[in-house]
């Protein structure tokens, strides 16, 4: 029987970057307790029964529906929250937004493709070309944030995005991002200045 305020689950590591996305719009969003976070592992069975890629975030509803990824939470949270504070609901800002956002992601998911060939791959094993390939994805993006860095002083999906993103290249250094990029340093600093939610989720230093 579903509560009347209806409650979730987040499937969660507290060092994901994308998970980081998800906690941040729970912060944001004042919807700190209706969310549980259980930590998981991606090897997790009741994990893959409920998002078959096996990946977190992953949010279950009081039903036991999955949501997933994390921006198609971001976009239920919102709608949970009966607002559209983190992303329009129609139109072409919503469109440019959203562009705007996977670019971000697009940043951790290279990022992490490095790091897994790191990971996985012996040194004389790891493609160079692989690894440059990903290295330009990340160093274009992230060009692109520069030239034209949305508005630090406002929080949504695109600046979730783009801190998470910042965040997880400086935690993981899959690049040296900062050399070549100070105009988004300043930005990260502002962001972080005007939105408590990013040191409130911080993930642990190890
Ligand atoms: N596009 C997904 C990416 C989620 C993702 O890649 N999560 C990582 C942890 S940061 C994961 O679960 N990786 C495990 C795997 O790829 O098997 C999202 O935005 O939620």
């Amino acid at each position: 029987m579903p509560s009347a305020v209806e409650t979730f689950v987040l499937r969660s590591s507290p060092t994901s970057p994308f998970v980081r996305k998800v906690r941040m719009a729970i912060d944001v969003l004042g919807l700190a307790d209706r969310v549980t976070l259980v930590p998981t592992d991606t090897a997790d069975e009741t994990l893959r029964g409920q998002n078959p890629l096996g990946k977190y975030p992953c949010l279950v509803r009081e039903d036991g529906t999955a949501v997933y990824d994390s921006s198609v939470i971001l976009e239920f949270l919102q709608w949970v929250a009966a607002t559209d504070r983190l992303l329009p609901n129609a139109g072409p800002q919503r469109i440019a937004m959203l562009t705007q956002a996977r670019l971000a992601d697009g940043i951790i998911d290279a990022g992490a493709l490095i790091i897994y060939e790191e990971r996985y791959h012996d040194a004389e094993r790891r493609s160079s070309e692989w690894l440059e390939h990903q290295r330009g994805k990340i160093r274009r993006a992230l060009a692109v944030f520069e030239a034209a860095p949305p508005d630090p002083n406002k929080t949504d999906a695109v600046t979730i995005g783009l801190a998470c993103a910042l965040g997880f290249l400086d935690r993981r250094q899959p690049v040296a991002w900062r050399p070549s990029s100070h105009g988004l340093a300043s930005w990260l600093a502002a962001f972080a200045g005007h939105e408590p939610a990013f040191e409130r989720t911080r993930p642990p230093a190890s």
